[in-house]
C-alpha cells in the first residue's frame, strides 16, 4: 500500500529538547548559576513553585537517552548547550568538566547515527552576565562570540549543524518586556535593547563558527506565527500588520537584510522604547545581522489573530476555532502552512527546518503502562500534513523536530505542562514513551504516512 503522505528522499526526522528544561543537576561539576536557576529560585516565578534542578535528570541519564532516541529511529537531534556549565562566569575560562559532558553527548549521537544540532542559547544565560546587564547590554554579545568559539572548537570537527539562538523574540520580550520570564524585567526598552543583541551576537557568532567547523551549515530560530486579521476592517488590517512586526518582522527582516521595519520603528520611537539609532545600532551592526545564513529553523505552534479591541463597528469575520491545546493555544494548522509559503515567498530563505512543533497535553500511563494520547498524534498528523502541502508547493523546508523529544520543565509553567512523545515520571525519571512516539516512529520509518 502506498502512503497518503510521503515527504520528499532525505527529509530529516529529529525531535528536540534544551539545556535548562531537561539537563537538571544545576550545580554538578563546576556549572556556574542561570539567570533560570536564579528565576526559578525566586518564589511566585514559577506556577507549580518547581525549577529545573533536577527536571529529567539527563546530565546524568544521557545514555539511556540517547539510546531511546534511537529505538524510536531518531536521524537527528537538536538539543541546546547550558553556557554556564561550560563558562560558569559567562566568559573563559572554561569549565573542562561541562564541555566533556557535551562532548559525550555528541559521541553518543554520533555512534547510533542521530546528527547533532545544536542551539547555543536557549535562555539560560549565565547569571554573572546578567549581573552586567546581560542582553540589554552590548558586552553580552561579545561574550556569546567567544563561547561560540570555545564550543565550536571543541566540538566543530563532529556537528555540522548549529543554530545560534532559540527564539530571541521570547529571550527579549518576555525575559525583559513582561518579565514572564528569566531574568524577569519589565522595561520595554531594556527588552528591545536586548533584541538587538541577539541579533547582533547571531551575527559575530557565524563566521565563528564556521572557521572552526568547516563545512557546517549554520542558522538560527525564530518563533514565528502567521498573523489574520480579525476582519477586513481597516483597524483590524492595521492591527494585523502591527503584530506581525512585532512578532516576525522585528527579527526576520535584519537577518535578511532589511534593516529593522521602518513602522516598527517609529512606533517604538513614538512610544518612547528606541533611542536615537546611534545609540543602540552602531556602524557595522546591521550588516553583521545580516550575514548569510544556511538555513533558518521555524518554531511554531499557533496562529495569531489580530484585533483592534478599540475599533467599534467591526464586528471580526474570523474568530479562533474550538481547539486548544493545554496551553491554551490553538490548534491551527495552516497557519503553519501559510507562515511557510509567505517565508519563502517574502524572503526566498534557501533553506528552512521547523525547528519545533509540538503540543502540550496531560494523558499518563493507565493502569497497563500504556500512555495513550490520540489527541497529540492528531495534532502532529494535521500539522505534519500542512507541512507537506507546503513542501509540495515548492517550499525548502528539509527537516522536522518534534518538541519535544520528553516531558520536561515548560518555564513558568513548572512540570505542569507535558510536551514530550516520551512520558516522564518525575518522581522515579522513568521514561515511558507514549502512543504518539510509536506512531512518529513509523513516521520516521516510512518518511509518511
Ligand atoms: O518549551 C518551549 C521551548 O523551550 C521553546 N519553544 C516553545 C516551547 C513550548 O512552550
Amino acid at each position: 500500500m502506498t502512503n497518503t503522505v510521503q515527504f520528499p528522499d532525505g527529509f530529516l526526522w529529529g525531535a528536540a529538547t534544551s539545556s535548562y528544561q531537561i539537563e537538571g543537576a544545576w550545580q554538578a561539576d563546576g556549572k556556574g548559576e542561570s539567570i533560570w536557576d536564579r528565576f526559578s529560585h525566586t518564589p511566585g516565578k514559577i506556577k507549580d513553585a518547581s525549577s529545573g534542578d533536577v527536571a529529567c535528570d539527563h546530565y546524568n541519564l544521557m545514555p539511556g537517552d540517547v539510546a531511546l532516541m534511537a529505538d524510536l529511529g531518531l536521524q537527528a537531534y537538536r538539543f541546546s548547550l547550558s553556557w554556564p556549565r561550560i563558562l560558569p562566569n559567562g566568559r573563559t575560562p572554561s569549565n573542562s568538566a561541562g564541555l566533556d559532558f557535551y562532548d559525550r553527548l555528541v559521541d553518543e549521537l554520533l555512534a547510533k547515527n542521530i546528527a547533532p544540532f545544536i542551539t547555543l542559547y536557549h535562555w539560560d544565560l549565565p547569571q554573572a552576565l546578567q549581573e552586567e546587564g546581560g542582553w540589554a547590554s552590548r558586552s553580552t554579545a561579545e561574550a556569546f562570540t567567544t563561547y561560540a568559539d570555545v564550543v565550536s572548537q571543541k566540538l566543530g570537527d563532529r556537528v555540522k549543524n548549529w543554530i545560534t539562538h532559540n527564539e530571541p523574540w521570547v529571550a527579549a520580550f518576555m525575559g525583559y518586556g513582561n518579565g514572564e520570564h528569566a531574568p524577569g524585567i519589565k522595561d520595554m526598552a531594556q527588552a528591545l535593547r536586548a533584541s538587538h543583541h541577539l541579533l547582533l551576537s547571531h551575527g559575530w557568532a557565524v563566521p565563528v563558527i564556521r572557521q572552526n567547523s568547516p563545512g557546517a551549515q549554520v542558522g538560527i530560530t525564530l518563533n514565528l506565527s502567521q498573523v489574520y486579521a480579525a476582519s477586513s476592517s481597516w483597524a483590524d488590517l492595521q492591527a494585523a500588520r502591527y503584530t506581525d512586526g512585532f512578532l516576525n518582522r522585528w527579527f526576520l527582516d535584519p537577518l535578511y537584510g532589511r534593516h529593522y521595519p521602518a513602522d516598527m520603528v517609529h512606533t517604538y520611537r513614538q512610544q518612547g522604547h528606541l533611542p536615537a539609532e546611534s545609540a543602540l545600532v552602531q556602524p557595522g551592526d546591521l550588516e553583521a545581522i545580516a550575514v548569510p545564513t544556511d538555513f533558518l529553523g521555524v518554531n511554531n505552534y499557533s496562529r495569531a489573530i489580530a484585533r483592534d479591541e478599540t475599533a467599534v463597528n467591526n464586528p471580526p469575520t474570523l474568530l479562533p476555532n474550538d481547539n486548544f491545546t493545554e496551553m491554551g493555544w490553538e490548534v491551527a494548522p495552516e497557519g503553519l502552512r501559510d507562515l511557510l509559503l509567505r517565508l519563502h515567498l517574502d524572503y526566498r530563505i534557501p533553506k528552512l527546518y521547523i525547528t519545533e512543533n509540538g503540543a502540550s497535553y496531560g494523558e499518563g500511563p493507565d493502569e497497563n503502562g500504556r500512555i495513550q494520547d490520540p489527541r497529540r498524534q492528531l495534532f502532529l498528523q494535521q500539522y505534519l500534513g500542512a507541512i507537506h502541502q507546503a513542501v509540495q508547493a515548492g517550499v525548502p523546508l528539509v527537516g522536522y523536530f518534534v518538541w519535544s523529544l520528553m516531558d520536561n520543565f515548560e518555564w513558568a509553567f513548572g512540570y505542569k505542562q507535558r510536551f514530550g512523545i516520551v512520558y516522564v515520571n518525575y518522581e522515579t525519571l522513568e521514561r515511558l514513551p507514549k502512543d504518539s512516539a510509536h506512531w512518529y516512529r513509523s513516521v520516521i520509518q516510512q518518511n509518511g504516512w
